[in-house]
């Protein structure tokens, strides 16, 4: 009886919690173009719009919203936020630029073409990413929870728990919506989650690892590299774009399939 014991204890630890028994199917990348990014730009939302990157950076003092050439990594627009505020996710809904703010419940609304401030809208707790299937607001908080916003009124109208394989996943940070489904860089990791935008379940994983070369990065001091943030969508040409705080350069990459994935 004790044999049968052990065997079956055996066969369960032959499952193991590894990646691949979890059976969410895992992407490595290509690296398809690679561009200058301000590696001054400590990086906490990025979209693709008509030609240009929109960027909010974060950090009290540092903060701001910058409209960038993609091929070239110039500022041509650039909107300061008050020294106070640290700079979170961005969302463009119409002829209006929504932007978070990290742990001082505030959000500022402005007009997409000039960055002239139009008002501020409130919410509770820490502003972490935005992004918006056209239709609604996903916006994250540091949880592995999605808040969902009405874009016209800024109030929530419900939430989505993010998980794998049943587990909650927290620090769900920098979003994008790419091709009905939620991308999402998971903070202080390499890895960007793919979410079903109804149940909230991960689909997908891509590991990021390498893409900023050791040779790229910087150790210490004020222009420290830091984690992988920002992914944009260029749904018109099917371009995939990430990068990182004060990252140097920004990928444009595709998705390739590991062993075993769909
Ligand atoms: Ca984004």
């Amino acid at each position: 009886m004790r044999f049968v014991i052990v065997a079956a204890a055996l066969a369960v630890c032959a499952c193991g919690p590894s990646t691949e028994a979890s059976g969410i199917p895992e992407y490595g990348y290509q690296i398809v173009h690679t561009y200058p990014h301000d590696r001054s730009a400590f990086t906490e939302g990025l979209f693709y719009l008509n030609g240009f990157l929109y960027e909010s950076t974060g950090l009290e003092g540092q903060s701001s919203v910058r409209k960038v050439r993609l091929e070239t990594g110039e500022v041509v627009q650039k909107h300061d936020v008050p020294g106070q505020y640290f700079g979170e996710g961005i969302v463009n809904w119409k002829d209006k630029l929504y932007q978070m703010t990290y742990k001082t419940e505030i959000g500022f609304v402005y007009d997409l073409a000039t960055f002239e401030e139009r008002s501020e809208f409130k919410y509770t707790g820490e502003g972490w990413a935005f992004t918006s299937d056209g239709k609604r607001i996903f916006m994250d908080d540091s949880t592995a929870t999605l808040r969902i916003w009405d874009p016209k009124t800024l109030k929530e109208t419900g939430r989505l728990t993010v998980t794998a394989d049943g587990q909650p996943v927290p620090q769900i940070n920098e979003l994008e919506w790419v091709k009905g489904e939620i991308y999402a860089n998971v903070w202080e990791t390499d890895r960007i989650a793919r979410i079903n935008p109804v149940t909230g379940k991960v689909v997908g994983w891509i590991d990021c690892t390498g893409l900023l070369l050791p040779s790229d990065r910087i150790e210490s001091g004020p222009l420290q590299t830091d984690v992988l943030n920002g992914i944009a969508y260029d749904a018109a040409r099917d371009r995939l774009f990430v990068t990182g705080k004060r990252w140097p350069k920004l990928f444009e990459i595709k998705l390739v399939k590991k062993s075993g994935a769909q």
